[in-house]
């Protein structure tokens, strides 16, 4: 393990830790070492007992009564940021909060940076960085399954992962080194077969951490879910359906829908856009023609289709002819709409490794189907494989690729025999990449520019 020598932060910092507006009550927070001689001189309470709210008047230096709050006093050893903290509940209304910062200021305290607080909390070896990004992660989610992971990395189940990793090329790191320093203990071809026994799983753990970074971009973006078919099935129904509201236009005759439409709404958690497009048919009307386009556009961007049909029609050939190509790749579940009428469509003929299922869009229960079908797929998609529930971010992703790169590169060289001191090399590389998820201490440009995308008071 790397060896790091932090300073400590000398300054006690200060900052509104809720929304700044009114609200029932405001939250000041303060961290560092003057916490104890502020709630000597401001609340006279020169003993507080830590975790526990107090009732007092907040006066300020000159001596004027700004507000009756409540404040809880952390002492460093279990506190956010492993320094002395006093967090103070006031009545909720900006001038209050400000005429508390302000004496604060004059108390000698200063206005928090962006992610100040979560920063000194894995200086002060509280939490490592993985679990520092997973704070933010938290805060600015916009699905439930977001925060489900956030939390995941937050109680260190991410960090144990790569503890283990680390642990393992450190030991692999002290075997190479023993034998560039006592030549008779060289790597044999019997010793070459047990290290790549160790190095394959865990090129296998990373590739699966470097996979699942692919997926956080999706869920924080939202995950886009078109409704695609020929004309007339019952798209914009369905899309009116899942929405819970009439936004899309609906008429017996084929071609409504021309220009697509979306909305963003939570399905379980997951946040997804739905997409209501333009029926795929031949057509002499270029209005028409010029909405199948960009139904063609949308499809392509999509991760998972709708593939809607009309149950009580027969199976649509030349449709499926002209898109069959398009879907290859994408995730699709074919709905059969219009349950409600004498079914026509031939089961047999559609696809068999597409999902099926029946609904009726002028049927209360239509939602419930689509979405109980698309959160299924989607918990496939994105959640199943990950079993344990990490998904790495864009940062993290990075320096698992080179770690990666690095590692294969030693089972390559292992399995040639080739230089302990080339071998050493890689692993020291792959180690140092780890290490930077964890965190490494010293690297102040790195810590600032990770720390700045963070909300002020956390
Ligand atoms: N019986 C029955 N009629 C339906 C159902 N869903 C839709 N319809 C009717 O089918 C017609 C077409 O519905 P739309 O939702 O406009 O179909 P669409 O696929 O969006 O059509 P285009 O925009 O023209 O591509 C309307 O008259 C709907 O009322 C259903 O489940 N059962
Ligand atoms: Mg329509």
């Amino acid at each position: 393990m790397i060896l790091e020598f932090v300073v400590p932060e000398q300054d006690t910092i200060v900052s509104l830790a809720t929304n700044a507006g009114e609200s029932a009550i405001g939250v000041i927070r303060i961290s560092g070492n003057l916490c104890i001689k502020l709630c000597k001189d401001i609340f006279k309470t020169p003993y507080p007992t830590p975790r526990k709210s107090i009732l007092k008047d907040y006066v300020s230096l000159n001596g004027n009564f700004i507000d009756q709050v409540l404040f809880v006093y952390f002492a460093n050893e279990k506190s956010y940021t492993g320094e002395e903290i006093i967090e103070i509940a006031f009545h909720g209304n900006p001038l209050i909060a400000n005429q508390i910062l302000n004496d604060l200021l004059k108390r000698n305290c200063r206005l928090a940076n962006p992610g100040e607080y979560t920063k000194r909390a894995f200086l002060n070896g509280k939490i490592d960085l993985s679990q520092a990004e997973s704070v933010a992660q938290i805060i600015s989610a916009k699905s439930e399954v977001e925060i489900e992971i956030a939390n995941n990395h937050l109680v260190g189940n991410f960090s144990k992962i790569l503890q283990d990793i680390q642990s393992k090329l450190i030991n692999l790191q002290a075997r190479f080194e023993a034998s560039i320093d006592f030549p008779e203990d060289e790597i044999s071809s019997q010793n070459s077969d047990e290290i790549t026994n160790i190095i394959s799983p865990i090129i296998i753990s990373i590739n699966d951490l470097v996979q699942s970074g692919k997926i956080s971009k999706s869920l924080s973006d939202g995950i886009k879910v078109s409704l695609i078919g020929p004309p007339n099935v019952g798209k914009s129904s369905i899309f009116n359906k899942l929405l819970h509201e009439k936004r899309a236009l609906v008429d017996s005759k084929s071609g409504t829908t021309r220009d697509y439409i979306s909305k963003e709404i939570v399905v379980n958690g997951y946040n997804v856009e739905f997409f209501d497009t333009a029926g795929i048919r031949k057509t002499e009307n270029q209005i028409e023609a010029l909405g199948v386009e960009k139904t063609f556009e949308i499809l392509i961007k999509s991760k998972i289709i709708l593939l809607v049909l009309d149950s009580s029609l027969p199976f649509p050939t030349s449709f499926f002819e002209r898109i069959k190509e398009k879907i290859k790749s994408h995730d699709v579940i074919i709905i059969g709409n219009k349950s409600d009428l004498k079914k026509v469509l031939c089961q047999n003929l559609l696809p068999k490794h597409f999902s099926y299922v029946e609904c009726s869009a002028i049927e209360q229960n239509c939602s419930e189907i689509i979405t109980n079908e698309v959160e299924a797929l989607l918990n496939h998609k994105f959640v199943d494989d990950y079993t344990t529930r990490i998904i790495v971010n864009k940062r993290q992703q990075n320096h698992l690729k080179h770690a990666l790169k690095s590692i294969e590169e030693v089972r390559r060289l292992v399995n040639d025999s080739l230089n302990e001191e080339i071998i050493l090399q890689e692993l020291k590389i792959s180690i140092g990449e780890i290490n930077s998820i964890i965190g490494i201490k010293d690297n102040e440009d790195m810590l600032t520019e990770l720390f700045k995308n963070f909300c002020i008071g956390k």
